[in-house]
């Protein structure tokens, strides 16, 4: 029970009264009048940008607020069984525009803000991104939130309140550099304090051993707070919540300090404490290994378990029902001390036998995988464990040595097996296995995408599949429909609209009613009205931020993800700078414009990602200032490339750049917004882009280059990049340009370690896929030549796109994996 500070009062039964709050124009500029007096605190005369747009946050704000309580007061009453979906990152992005269209109020809103004076459109510019994640693995968890609410499952979403979210990417001189994002400086009027749900969170101290029970002393502590953010679903089927943890220190006084009189000192210590939830690491598919990474991911998780131990007992007088009351997920690793969080709670503060507890454990959790390349495995050394969270390595000892027990009896002559899947790695630092103790403890595991899922029993998982064949599953991912159709692209949205009706966004394979429009010549004239619309806003933006002017005409062609070596940037660019040489010796050749698009953040410490950056910079400067190219290419990074910005670009894309080495890419989701968008894929076959192809058909897709086998082949019989580097005059010319220092003529050997690394090891294979790239943009340009095709196979995209809705996905975890239904029939 939570001692902190005062429990809820909840007593008052009595009907209470409030404003039934209406959605005429007239009822909402009176709102939004009366929010700005009453939330924010200004008139009329005093009111600037930022009160109107808080005004309006509230406005529409207390328009979701019954459903949410609703949706709360429902599952209560009901004592349905719900998710919480634990995740590191929520990578929401802005919240008015998305909250406005479940509403159903985004126009009437629009003309009351216009007839108070106030400019909508600036207004919703102004709004910060809510940046709490990295890239795909935390936006996919803000869809999550988005499908759960518009589907009307029980259930919440996990995570750190961040003080400071993804950095801001500032390009200076060509290279990446790094702003802190205090996206919270003019306050954030989405959530709300629930200091009453505060929790302590327990980290050092030492164990002592009182007979069979373990007492975890000598702590330091620090409090976690909640605030709550409402997820609104489609129409405002039901409202989700999204929790986060915020570290407060606690108010005890190190007495020690206190006493010699250093008052200040035994205060800053107290501060310290409090900068386990101040910075997102901003680490994709990667590790980081450092002690506050770790802090991090023990802090939001012992608060999540004590919130929903709560929450179960408030209603609940034993833990025999807890499996059947809650599923617990856990968005990779990263939340993985769950599981001993969990055995630690029921055995050591309710006394719960071990073997029940660890009973419920495995029907509780669940896991999703995200990557199988090593460097993104989370291990941690059992010395840092063992400092940090003696309790929780003791556990996880006893955990191991039942499991390696078991193992040893089912499988008794197979002792490389046991060192094999042990959840301590022995070689050199002894470290704990995150991904093994996350198999270990959970009825389901998936991967992410079918390619995905099939490789991970093959490879890392391999043993384990062999231990519990039934655990594991596929999930293919998904995206939300509203967020990334309805309200990115307005243009198409009408279009749709206007032939097959408007329940798409609850409903996305209705989509599928598009297909015999495909050939419909009206229709293809629309469709490419619509997206001719989209990329002049995106030209605007360009200018805008860059200066770079770009034609409409050109073909659109977009990579924007996280800077990364599996994602091969370089291969793109290769591609640029091979056309850039080809137009050059072939002027008056009928070139097809194009117009290469760039935007991706590098982690701050991946040196390799960030010499790439500057490359595509430096390239851009050389390209489109020569007079020689004009209109024919035209080269383009854009800064700080975020969920926002995304809503921009996706709309505007002619092609679509999924060019990951086949193996790599557990899925993307990217794909699917820009398929969605009516962006043709030029891609590998890997991830969901397999699924894309079969859903849009392989003849309305690009697909290139070495298949995952044939990667495999490639590498096991001691690849040689520079055997294509001799036999393609192209790419040698490619490579020699870059490394003669034609784009960096100040600083010739500014891209040494690019091209020798790639002539050296190319371990993603850039210079095996080469050749089939550039034969398959040649593709890509033909058929630009004829528009009308073009559009007929962009059509069948977006009408094949159906099964990629997050709704899909989600309702399948609901199903196969939680066992949780719906709220509202
Ligand atoms: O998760 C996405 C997938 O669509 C992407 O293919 C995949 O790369 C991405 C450590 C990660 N995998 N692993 C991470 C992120 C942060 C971090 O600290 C790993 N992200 C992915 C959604 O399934």
């Amino acid at each position: 029970p939570n001692t902190l500070l005062p429990s809820t009062v909840g007593t008052a039964t009595a009907p209470f009264e409030y404003d039934q709050l209406e959605n005429s124009v007239a009822a909402l500029r009176k709102s939004i009048a009366n929010r700005l007096v009453y939330a924010v605190g200004k008139d009329l005369r005093s009111a600037t940008r930022r009160d109107w747009l808080f005004a309006l946050f509230h406005a529409v704000r207390d328009r979701m607020m019954h459903r949410w309580r609703e949706t709360l007061a429902v599952s209560q009453d009901s004592d349905a069984k719900r998710v919480y979906y634990l995740s590191m990152e929520f990578l929401t992005g802005r919240a008015l525009t998305n909250a406005l269209l479940s509403v159903g109020i985004y126009d009437d809103a629009r003309e009351a803000c216009t007839q108070l004076g106030a400019d909508f459109d600036a207004l919703i510019d102004l709004e910060t991104d809510a940046g709490l994640g990295n890239g795909g693995l935390g936006r996919l968890a803000a869809c999550f939130l988005d499908s759960m609410a518009t589907v009307g499952l029980p259930g919440m979403g996990y995570g750190i309140r961040y003080d400071f979210g993804m950095f801001a990417q500032k390009i200076v001189d060509g290279r990446q550099v790094e702003e802190p994002d205090y996206w919270m400086v003019n306050g954030n009027p989405w959530e709300f304090m629930r200091p009453e749900f505060s929790y302590e969170v327990q980290f050092g101290g030492r164990l002592v051993q009182e007979g069979d029970h373990v007492r975890w002393v000598d702590t330091d502590d620090v409090i976690a707070t909640a605030y709550d953010t409402g997820v609104p679903g489609h129409e405002l089927t039901s409202v989700s919540t999204l929790r986060l943890w915020t570290a407060r220190a606690t108010s005890g006084i190190n007495l020690d300090a206190f006493n010699k009189g250093d008052y200040m000192r035994a205060v800053e210590a107290k501060n310290e404490s409090e900068n386990v939830s101040r910075v997102l690491y901003p680490d994709d598919s990667t590790e980081h290994g450092k002690e506050l990474r770790l802090r991090q991911e023990y802090f939001f998780v012992s608060a999540s378990l004590q919130d929903i131990l709560r929450r179960y007992l408030k209603s609940h007088g034993s833990f025999e029902q807890l499996a059947d009351k809650v599923a617990i997920h856990l968005n990779d690793t990263h939340p993985a001390l769950a599981v001993p969080e969990l055995m630690r709670l029921l055995v050591d503060e309710y006394q719960v036998e071990w073997d029940a507890a660890w009973a419920l454990c495995q029907r509780i959790f669940s896991y999703t995988n995200h990557t199988l390349m090593s460097e993104a495995l989370e291990t941690w050394p059992v010395d840092l464990m063992g400092r940090l969270l003696p309790r929780h390595l003791r556990i996880i000892y006893d955990l191991n040595a039942r499991f390696l027990a078991e193992v040893h009896d089912r499988f008794p002559n197979e002792n490389d097996l046991l060192r094999r899947v042990s959840l301590i790695d022995e070689h050199g630092q002894r470290r704990v296995r995150m991904a093994y103790l996350s198999v270990l403890a959970s009825h389901k595991i998936n991967g992410v995408s079918a390619l995905h899922s099939d490789l991970m029993v093959k490879t890392i998982f391999a043993d384990f599949a062999r231990l519990w064949p039934e655990r594991f599953n596929n999930k293919t991912n998904g995206i939300t429909p509203r967020r990334w159709l309805s309200q990115a692209n307005r243009p198409l949205s009408a279009l749709i609209d206007a032939r097959i009706g408007t329940t798409w966004r609850r409903n996305l394979d209705e989509l599928s009613a598009l297909r015999p429009l495909a050939d419909d010549v009206e229709f293809q004239s629309a469709f490419r009205l619509a997206k001719t619309q989209n990329k002049k806003r995106l030209a605007e933006r360009i200018a805008q931020e860059t200066g770079i002017v770009v034609s409409t005409d050109s073909l659109f062609d977009v990579q924007i993800k996280r800077m990364h070596e599996y994602k091969r940037q370089l291969l793109n660019l290769l591609h640029v700078v091979t056309r850039y040489q080809q137009i050059l010796a072939h002027p008056n050749h009928n070139w097809v414009p194009r117009t290469v698009i760039f935007g991706g953040k590098a982690a701050s410490a991946y040196y390799m990602a960030k010499l790439v950056i500057k490359l595509i910079n430096d390239v851009a400067r050389v390209v489109n200032h020569d007079k020689r190219v004009g209109d024919k290419l035209k080269v383009v990074f854009l800064p700080n490339y975020r969920v926002s910005l995304a809503e921009v670009i996706i709309p505007a894309a002619d092609l679509s750049e999924q060019i990951s080495t086949a193996g790599t890419e557990a899925s993307g989701t990217g794909n699917m917004k820009f398929a969605l968008n009516g962006a043709l894929t030029i891609g590998t076959w890997d991830g969901a882009n397999i699924e894309i192809a079969e859903n849009v058909g392989l003849d309305n897709i690009f697909i290139f280059g070495n298949r995952t086998e044939q990667v495999a082949a490639l590498r096991a019989s001691g690849y040689n990049p520079r055997r294509y580097y001799d036999h393609n005059y192209d790419l040698k010319t490619a490579i020699d340009r870059i490394a003669e220092g034609a784009f960096s003529p100040e600083q010739p050997n500014r891209f040494h370690d690019i091209t020798r690394t790639l002539l050296e090891s190319d371990y993603y294979l850039l210079l095996a896929d080469y050749a089939d790239y550039i034969a398959t943009q040649h593709k890509v340009d033909e058929l630009y030549r004829r528009p009308n095709e073009w559009a007929r196979q962009a059509i069948l995209n977006v009408a094949g796109m159906g099964m990629f809705s997050s709704d899909r996905t989600i309702r399948e975890y609901a199903d196969d994996i939680w066992k949780v239904k719906p709220l509202f029939d």
